[in-house]
């Protein structure tokens, strides 16, 4: 991309996410999805990694996606608007691989995550997030693998980075950055982000525009 094109795709997202984003609709269930009319990116990422909170200060509004302490906050697939007229939609998920959950929540929730994940047309790419402090678990590469298969584009986020130190964050970065270079559906950049100082925002926001541009 030439600096014209990238400053262009900077302005592009940043009126994006300045401008009007609303909720729409949760959905418990597959049958509950709205139309497939606009791109969808969605927020994956294993339970109390900050999906709601990085959704949240991604659009610069606060209370848009819930967040909590409690891992299990969010329960249904929560989309949301963005653009009017609309030009896509962000789509917050619960969270995969949360062991105090009953066990057949759990696997609604994970039938939910993967029938959405891999059979959603208008899906552009999945944000896959992984806490900065504990890199990649074995449920982080079976989520990826299931994306891979289904050729499902995926992007790598960091989270919490305020969390750590510089150096630990480089390194698990270039770790999970190895871990994505073998990955065929893996972007292979590692966008290391943290909603409490707005780290890697505008890195994350240029990501999704261009992904569903
Ligand atoms: N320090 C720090 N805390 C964060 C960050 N992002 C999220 N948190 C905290 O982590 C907790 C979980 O955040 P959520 O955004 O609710 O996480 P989630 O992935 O949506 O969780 P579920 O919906 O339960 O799967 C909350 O207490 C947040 O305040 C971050 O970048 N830095
Ligand atoms: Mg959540």
């Amino acid at each position: 991309m030439s600096e014209d094109e990238e400053a262009a795709l900077d302005e592009t997202a940043r009126k994006l996410f300045s401008g009007p984003i609303a909720f729409l609709k949760s959905a418990p269930g597959l049958q509950f999805l709205p139309d497939p009319s606009a791109p969808e990116v969605a927020f994956a990422g294993r339970s109390n990694v900050g999906k709601s909170s990085l959704l949240n200060k991604l659009t610069h509004r606060t209370g848009l996606a819930r967040t909590s302490n409690t891992p299990g906050r969010t329960q249904e697939l929560n989309f949301f608007d963005v653009g009017a007229p609309l030009r896509f939609r962000l789509v917050d998920m619960p969270g995969y691989g949360f062991a105090k959950a009953p066990k057949d929540v759990v696997r609604k929730w994970r039938f939910l995550i993967n029938d959405y994940l891999r059979g959603r047309a208008v899906l552009k790419r999945a944000l896959v997030l992984v806490d900065a402090r504990h890199g990649l678990k074995d449920i982080d590469l079976e989520v990826m693998k299931m994306l891979d298969d289904a050729a499902v584009s995926y992007h790598l986020v960091l989270t919490k980075a305020d969390k750590v130190k510089a150096s630990e964050l480089a390194d698990v970065t270039a770790r999970v950055a190895a871990t994505a270079a073998k990955r065929p559906a893996a972007h292979p950049e590692i966008i290391a982000t943290s909603s409490e100082t707005g780290l890697g925002m505008e890195a994350l926001r240029r990501a999704v525009v261009e992904a569903v541009s």
